[in-house]
């Protein structure tokens, strides 16, 4: 009898001492075990060994894991997944940013100048911008990002884009959104993808419609209106925005329009954009 209540006992403590290994290695994993299971075979790429570049940014589309070790310079710490966005769930450690950026007016297009086209009547043939930095203060984990413009009076013509770190947050026309194949779940802006497009993509059912980065509430006037300008984005939806961020050292806000043919074109009158970034910086 007593050699079986020995034998039990000991098996008692096996699978005890088997749960609790079990346990220890999910709750204790190193960052990169748990990134490279939650980035996949992509994660792997990323790998010590190999040198990482935000060249290798790659994951599946419509997929919001990001192989966030591959940004070169972002803190292993705060990597992994919703690691990153920890501190934005905890309001003791938020900051607010709230800066205007004021985007000048402007107006006509530099046709058949640098890579712009020549003049082609509803063709985009040319595009100028502006771009104004945030103060955001080095090494901050952006949460929330809201822009807002103080009165309803902005105007565009022809179309207008709005990036940060060249990453689309807004097109006025989804129809030339499209265009931009995601990366990481973000557009990244490329002249060459739009360039010589004909006004035609951003016509029938959605035109007027605007894309606006994970934000489906955003407003942005018509073309060649006057109105209210609102985005505002969560950035956990989109974790590699808050990524570049980190790895830039930096927030460049461009507006970017675009113009086919006439005089008056790429203008956009003064975009007074009220900035409100929320953040907690990385200790
Ligand atoms: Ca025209
Ligand atoms: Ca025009
Ligand atoms: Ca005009």
């Amino acid at each position: 009898m007593k050699g079986y209540e020995t034998m039990i006992r000991l098996m008692g403590i096996a699978i005890t001492t088997t749960f609790l290994v079990s346990c220890g290695i999910s709750s204790f994993k190193s960052t990169k075990e748990i990134e490279t299971e939650e980035g996949g075979a992509d994660a792997a790429k990323g790998g010590e060994d190999l040198p990482a570049s935000s060249d290798d940014l790659v994951v599946d589309e419509g997929d919001n894991a990001v192989d966030l070790e591959a940004i070169d310079g972002v803190k292993q710490e705060y990597v992994v997944g919703t690691a990153l966005f920890e501190g934005c769930k905890d309001p003791t450690k938020i900051q607010t940013l709230q800066q205007n950026l004021n985007f000048k007016e402007r107006q006509d297009c530099s046709f058949g100048m640098g890579d712009n086209l020549p003049i082609k009547n509803n063709f985009v043939t040319a595009r100028e911008s502006q771009t104004i930095k945030a103060d955001l203060p080095p090494d901050s984990v952006v949460c929330d990002i809201r822009m807002e413009s103080e009165q309803a009076d902005l105007h565009y013509d022809d179309f207008l884009f709005i990036t940060l770190n060249n990453d689309i947050l807004v097109a006025s026309e989804v129809g030339f959104g499209d265009l931009f194949a995601p990366v990481n779940g973000l557009k990244p802006w490329d002249w060459e993808k739009i360039k010589g497009k004909p006004f035609s993509l951003a016509q029938g059912d959605t035109k007027g419609v605007p894309y606006c980065l994970n934000d489906p509430e955003c407003k942005v006037p018509g073309h060649d209106m006057v109105g209210a300008f609102k985005y505002s984005v969560d950035i956990e939806g989109v974790p590699a925005l808050a990524a570049k961020v980190i790895n830039q050292q930096s927030m460049d806000f461009t507006v970017i329009a675009t113009g086919d043919d006439n005089a008056g074109d790429c203008d956009h009158s003064t975009f007074n954009l009220n900035l409100t970034v929320e953040y907690v910086p990385i200790p």
